[in-house]
């Protein structure tokens, strides 16, 4: 598992080469956004439960289809599956968001993730759009706490959607 840093040591020191001009840059923007990202983690973590619930809701209200007989998420225990779902990616994201690299969703989370969801049905695209829900919730919630810049925080769940989404060949 990988952050900002650790992940550009081990570039330059695979080259044997010492920090260069960028890597000063990446660094410093790292740590520059330090603070924010750690008061946007504590935003995410007052309200959790919340944000994949509300996540949930908004989801069957656009695809209704998914929780009626026939959809992937019917039955009480998809239903709770699919929140839990939610919930590991919200909670990988914020251990992203923190890290500043999203190595930790790639070994944690995304690794093997569609063959499972392809070999029980369980269909991407509502997924992915189940994930941009919370990131939009998210960026909600922090605006509401106060952080002007809310950009760094599509990083992780636009990575776990590019992830899911792309098409095995
Ligand atoms: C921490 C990393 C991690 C992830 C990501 C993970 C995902 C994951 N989701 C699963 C199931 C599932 N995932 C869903 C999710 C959904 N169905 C829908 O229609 C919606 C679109 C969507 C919610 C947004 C459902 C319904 C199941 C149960 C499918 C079944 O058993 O038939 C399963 C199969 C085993 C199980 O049911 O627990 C895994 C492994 N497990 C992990 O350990």
């Amino acid at each position: 598992m990988r952050d900002a840093v650790t992940s550009l040591i081990k570039n330059y020191d695979v080259a044997g080469r010492y920090f260069d001009r960028n890597a000063l840059d990446s660094l410093k923007s790292y740590f520059e956004s330090g603070t924010s990202r750690v008061q946007a983690a504590a935003a995410i973590n007052s309200n959790a439960a919340g944000i994949v619930k509300q996540a949930g809701l908004k989801l069957f209200e656009e695809l209704p289809e998914l929780i009626r007989p026939g959809g992937n998420a019917y039955t009480t225990r998809r239903y709770a599956a699919c929140l839990r779902d939610m919930d590991y990616y919200l909670r990988y994201a914020t251990y992203a968001l923190v890290a500043g690299n999203t190595n930790v969703l790639d070994e944690r989370v995304l690794q093997g993730l569609r063959e499972t969801y392809n070999s029980l049905g369980v269909p991407i695209s509502p997924t992915v759009r189940g994930v941009q829900i919370m990131k939009d919730l998210v960026k909600e919630q922090i605006a509401a706490a106060g952080l002007v810049n809310t950009a760094f925080v599509d990083e992780p769940f636009d990575h776990i959607t590019r992830e899911l989404s792309e098409i095995d060949i």
